[in-house]
């Protein structure tokens, strides 16, 4: 997972690391003039329980090379501040290697903002690891952008009005018809009731393959038989739900293109008779830039309150999580990890975190 994201920030790691090791070497320097018989001249920066006292007059040698080692180990409890001029090349690095693994513009130039301003002119002390600095930076800086607009989906489920009413749009194949199978099976485990709603009356096989699902799942499916209007479908799903004191309606939706005006014209008569509670657009990881753009479009024609991104087990780049939210002003609600009914992790940024910058 990301396998690329993280190669492509090696290149910024170590360049920080190794200009922040430069200078902590540079203002570590050991005195060449070790006072013969006398005290060591103690250098800017160098606290004095670190300075070396010669153990002999006569062997001279000796505590000069062990006043090196101890300035050398002095370098990391050293302090060390980094200067725009340091990190002009690396923050370069950086911002390319955000915008090649699919980061929105928008969204790199934030991070590299934060990034830098956590950097420059701040002291920064010296661990035993460099990488380790760099790393917290990146952390932080990532971490912002992945905390904008989070959203309980949970506590958003049990305190609405039943039946809650989720419609989950999006283009061709992106795993629409699988993540509603997902979020019900989710559902189910915490105890509620699922009907589901065969809202593609478009595409050939799509009220099949959603009742495999329902089968495998125990759930009911509101159907229509030869049905063309997904709106009406959808629409009897929540009164049948009403009727038998269900919890949630999830409804499928044929995939469509944000050009194909027909279709789009049919999500805003679906979302004009429903009202639903919650509109998700569903897209895949793996389409990077191009499912940031969709989701934007989206949100512009409906609007959507949510998304939900699908294969990101898949996904070299990451960009495409890291942006999405940021550009749509939307919640990601959960990620999809993979083809089966459990393969579904609720949104939450230090789990992706954890996926971008772990090993
Ligand atoms: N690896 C992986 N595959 C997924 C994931 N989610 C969905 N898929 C696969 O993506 C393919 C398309 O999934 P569907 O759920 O049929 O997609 P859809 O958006 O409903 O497609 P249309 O109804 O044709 O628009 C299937 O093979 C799924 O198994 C995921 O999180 N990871
Ligand atoms: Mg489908």
């Amino acid at each position: 997972m990301f396998n690329r994201f993280k190669e492509r920030l090696k290149g910024f790691k170590e360049a920080v690391s190794a200009k922040i090791q430069e200078k902590g070497e540079v203002q570590a320097e050991p005195p060449e003039a070790v006072a013969a018989g006398g005290e060591p001249e103690r250098t800017a920066g160098v606290p004095e329980a670190a300075v070396a006292r010669p153990v002999s007059q006569n062997n001279e040698a000796k505590t000069k090379q062990s006043f090196t080692s101890r300035a050398k180990s002095l370098i990391f409890e050293q302090e060390v501040v980094l200067d725009e001029k340091d990190l002009k090349a690396p923050l370069w690095d950086l911002e390319m290697a955000l915008l090649e693994s699919d980061v929105a513009l928008p969204v790199a130039e934030t991070i590299v903002g934060s990034v830098k301003d956590d950097l420059v002119g701040k002291k920064k002390k010296i661990r035993a690891d460099t990488g380790e600095i760099v790393e917290d930076t990146l952390r932080k800086a990532l971490h912002q952008v992945l905390s904008e607009n989070l959203f309980d989906v949970d506590l958003f489920i049990r305190d609405a009005d039943k039946p809650v009413k989720i419609v989950f749009v999006g283009v061709n194949g992106t795993g629409k018809t699988t993540s509603i199978a997902k979020v019900a099976r989710y559902l189910k485990d915490r105890g509620y009731s699922v009907v589901l709603a065969a809202g593609d009356t478009f595409r050939a096989g799509a009220v099949e393959q959603i009742e495999v699902h329902a089968n495998n799942l125990e759930m009911k499916l509101v159907k229509h038989k030869d049905g063309k209007d997904p709106a009406a479908v959808i629409f009897d799903a929540v009164e049948y739900a009403r009727a038998h004191h269900k919890d949630v309606v999830l409804a499928d939706t044929a995939g469509r293109l944000h050009t194909n005006v027909n279709l789009m014209d049919q999500m805003k008569k679906i979302v004009r008779v429903v009202k639903p509670d919650l509109l998700i657009f569903v897209d895949e990881a793996i389409a990077g830039n191009d499912a940031v753009e969709r989701a934007r479009l989206f949100n512009e024609a409906v609007p959507i309150d949510g998304t939900i991104l699908t294969k990101t087990d898949a996904d070299a780049k990451g960009g495409a999580a890291i942006s999405i939210s940021h550009v749509t002003g939307k919640p990601v609600l959960f990620l999809g990890v993979g083809q089966n009914y459990p393969d579904l992790v609720k949104f939450e940024p230090d789990w992706l975190l954890e996926r971008l910058l772990g090993p």
